[in-house]
């Protein structure tokens, strides 16, 4: 086990930026990793993180260790590996704190794993006409399910002329989510995701196109390391400048995950964090006289009711449903399908329900 107090375990320290951190610190190793290779020889199979995923593989890196691992390797980028140097495809991944993911685009019936073992997911949006407020609560639905800490960062405060609409509809989305306005581009910005930020800790950005993804977290390194192009003007859509999902990791030993836009959101495998989200929607459906009310005509529902004494909007209500029956049918198709790999998409619970109870 590998333990800043257990000298004999410790990695070599790293000096750059004077941090008395060591390598896998630096990487974000934490005692929830550590304490899962008792009685490893990790000699033998040494931890390395997953910090790019390509198409021709994972790239991991290690106490001396940067190397790139085939596809096969059913890990995603944040996950922690005991790294097998004979059969590198055989590697253990290790119990996940977190696990960020989507049904994957097409007519596959496939889960995609996005980011794993983060802390804190910053769902991206900009005050344009791109601003969407149901893909909004989709992130954070999936933000949810993770077990992350989500944070909405509202950008391009400085090419809207009032941002009031958007920070009022991000604001109603939950009282759990806090919004954050801010100018990618300036001199702020690193200051207003500072209480991120923490030593050891793994932040991921996430959202569509051109919402300002990667010039936010050049500003968190305070230099160009991500690539970053213009919008679309017609109608400020980005380009996916972004390729491939990389984690890069600021001198005092916070990770960060730089993604690829997504448009296409589909949930699976999201009852909870689509319950926890919209939870005032969620318990009034338990007072339903029917347990099996499909909140249209039933007598007793609960949920018919609070929309005519006006105590829910109807929109609200309808992106709601619809959440909740696309989660239901990707979920079964998913669990049809022949193979579906349980084992290798859990998360910790216990981690999930230790960060629900801290966020009530
Ligand atoms: N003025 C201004 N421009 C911004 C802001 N945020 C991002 N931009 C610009 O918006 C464009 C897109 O930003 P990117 O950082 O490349 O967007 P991204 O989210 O990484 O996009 P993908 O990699 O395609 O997913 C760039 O031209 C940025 O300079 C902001 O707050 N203010
Ligand atoms: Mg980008
Ligand atoms: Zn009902």
């Amino acid at each position: 086990m590998i333990r800043r107090d257990d000298p004999q375990a410790q990695p070599s320290k790293t000096d750059q930026g004077g941090s008395d951190l060591t390598a896998l610190e630096k990487l974000g190793w934490q005692d929830f990793f550590a304490d899962q290779v008792v009685g490893v020889d990790l000699e033998e199979t040494p931890p390395a993180r997953v910090v790019e995923a390509h198409r021709s593989g994972l790239r991991v890196q290690g106490d001396g260790i940067d190397e790139l691992v085939p596809p096969k390797l059913a890990a995603t980028v944040g996950d922690w590996i005991l790294l097998n140097r004979v059969l590198p495809t055989s590697s253990r991944v290790l119990e996940r704190k977190s696990l960020f993911k989507r049904r994957a685009p097409g007519h596959d019936r496939s889960l995609q794993l996005i980011a794993a073992n983060t802390d804190t997911s910053f769902i991206v949006s900009s005050c344009n006409p791109d601003f969407n407020l149901a893909r909004l609560e989709r992130y954070l639905a999936l933000a949810f399910e993770a077990g992350v800490a989500p944070v909405v960062l509202l950008t391009k405060l400085d090419l809207c002329e009032d941002p009031t609409p958007y920070v009022e509809q991000a604001e109603a989305i939950s009282d759990r989510v806090p919004v954050v306005l801010l100018n990618a581009k300036s001199d702020s910005a690193k200051a207003q995701l500072a209480p991120w930020c923490k030593p050891g800790e793994t932040l991921v950005f996430l959202g569509s196109s051109g919402v300002g993804k990667s010039t936010l977290v050049n500003a968190l390194f305070g230099k160009d390391t991500a690539e970053t192009a213009e919008i679309r003007e017609d109608d400020a859509r980005g380009r996916h400048t972004t390729r491939h999902r990389h984690m890069r990791f600021l001198p005092n030993g916070c990770a960060v995950m730089d993604t690829p836009g997504m448009r296409e959101l589909q949930m699976a495998e999201a009852e909870s964090g689509i319950a926890d989200l919209f939870d005032d929607l969620t318990e009034l459906a338990t007072q339903c006289k029917f347990r099996n009310c499909k909140h249209e005509s039933e007598p007793g529902c609960a949920l018919t009711a609070a929309l005519a004494r006006g105590e829910i909007t109807q929109a609200r209500f309808e992106r709601w449903n619809k959440l909740t029956e696309e989660e239901r049918y990707n979920t079964a198709s998913l669990s049809e399908r022949k193979g579906s790999d349980k084992v290798q998409h859990k998360t910790s619970r216990p981690a999930q329900k230790r960060y629900r109870k801290t966020r009530r």
